[in-house]
């Protein structure tokens, strides 16, 4: 697959000291995106960052919900929510970039997840599904049409920003190389059929 460095961004999603190994909600393997990752930086003229970003007591962590437990879904306003182990806190090691992730070439950094009600896995959408986090009007403000989407995690964060980029009109190409995922009750599978539905290209490596 060609790259187009005019039209193409990377979007690295949610390489953060708290999915990686170690992490308070680690991904299996998920510290082995980071070189490959930083392979990738170098192909593309685009790179933007999201950054999971939790108030403490955010309303996806369990802990804010009496007799609930990570990985427990509970209904909000907006719908079902699973819940997850306090994570990604403002400001805390846990939220900050791998150590070894190369940051500077990114252009914008996407914070998502920050209002206290409401949780955000695209980096297009919080989970409500409307309220916007601004990255769309960037990416057609600078002409930008296809995102290969890299990161943490294959089936939550880097899928929900894939389908949402297909929903608003961009070509999304997710690298599964520079993506590991959490597989929570067959959401891995899940992902796949979905983003497939939803036009999203799957590719093993970027060639
Ligand atoms: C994520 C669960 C909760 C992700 C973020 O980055 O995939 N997953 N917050
Ligand atoms: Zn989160």
């Amino acid at each position: 697959m060609q790259i187009k460095t005019n039209e193409d961004l990377l979007l690295i999603i949610d390489v953060q000291n708290d999915f990686c190994p170690g992490g308070a909600l680690a991904v299996s393997d998920g510290d082995a995106v980071v070189p490959v990752i930083n392979r990738l930086s170098g192909l593309f003229d685009h790179v933007v960052l999201t950054q999971d970003w939790h108030p403490a007591r955010h309303s996806s962590f369990a802990s804010s919900h009496p007799g609930k437990a990570p990985f427990e879904s509970v209904p909000m306003a907006y719908g079902p929510q699973t819940l997850w182990p306090d994570h990604c806190i403002q400001g805390t090691p846990g939220a900050a970039f791998h150590a070894d992730l190369a940051t500077d070439k990114a252009q914008l950094i996407i914070r998502k997840g920050f209002r206290p009600a409401i949780d955000s896995y695209s980096a297009f959408f919080e989970n409500d599904k409307t309220t916007p986090t601004g990255l769309a009007g960037y990416l057609r403000e600078r002409g930008l049409r296809r995102a290969f989407l890299v990161g943490l995690a294959t089936d939550f964060c880097v899928h929900y920003s894939a389908v949402d980029a297909r929903r608003l009109g961009f070509e999304a190409v997710v690298i599964e190389s520079a993506c590991r995922g959490i597989d929570l009750g067959g959401s891995m599978a899940a992902a796949k059929a979905q983003g497939a539905e939803a036009g999203v290209t799957r590719i093993a490596e970027l060639a």
